[in-house]
């Protein structure tokens, strides 16, 4: 429709349920907690929801939390979690999440469609 604005970040995938813990915000340690998120990437951020209803109709103040992908590193660590299939993200602001899922394929899946958006929203 015309004027519609909505999807100015299109997600590059749909969302799927993904274990997550945020281990530290803007450089300060965080208590671990995992917690499984409605995750949603876009074309330069990754969006955690609560439940996938509220990603559907974009409430305000439904998104839990917004990782920003340009300038951010990803990783996989077996260091950081006694859990399989753990990768870490940090932001250029110094925030670090973990995300994890039990199966590989899925897991190896978002590694790297995050990484393809965080290349091409990084610029060289
Ligand atoms: O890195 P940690 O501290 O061993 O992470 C564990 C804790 O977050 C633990 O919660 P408590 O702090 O309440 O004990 C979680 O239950 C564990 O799942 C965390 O370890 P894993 O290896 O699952 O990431």
């Amino acid at each position: 429709p015309a004027g519609g604005g909505a999807d100015v970040c299109e997600p590059l995938l749909t969302g799927e349920h993904v274990n997550v813990a945020k281990i530290s915000e803007s450089g300060k340690k965080q208590r671990k907690n995992w917690t499984l998120m409605w995750s949603v990437l876009t074309s330069d951020q990754l969006l955690f929801y609560k439940e996938m209803q509220q990603a559907a109709t974009q409430k305000t103040g439904s998104k839990v939390d917004v990782v920003p992908l340009c300038g951010a590193m990803i990783e996989w660590t077996t260091e950081k979690s006694s859990r399989k299939n753990v990768f870490q993200i940090t932001t250029n602001t110094g925030s670090e999440y973990l995300l994890q899922a039990d199966s590989y394929s899925t897991a190896a899946k978002w590694y790297d469609s995050i990484r393809a958006n965080i290349d091409s929203s990084t610029k060289a």
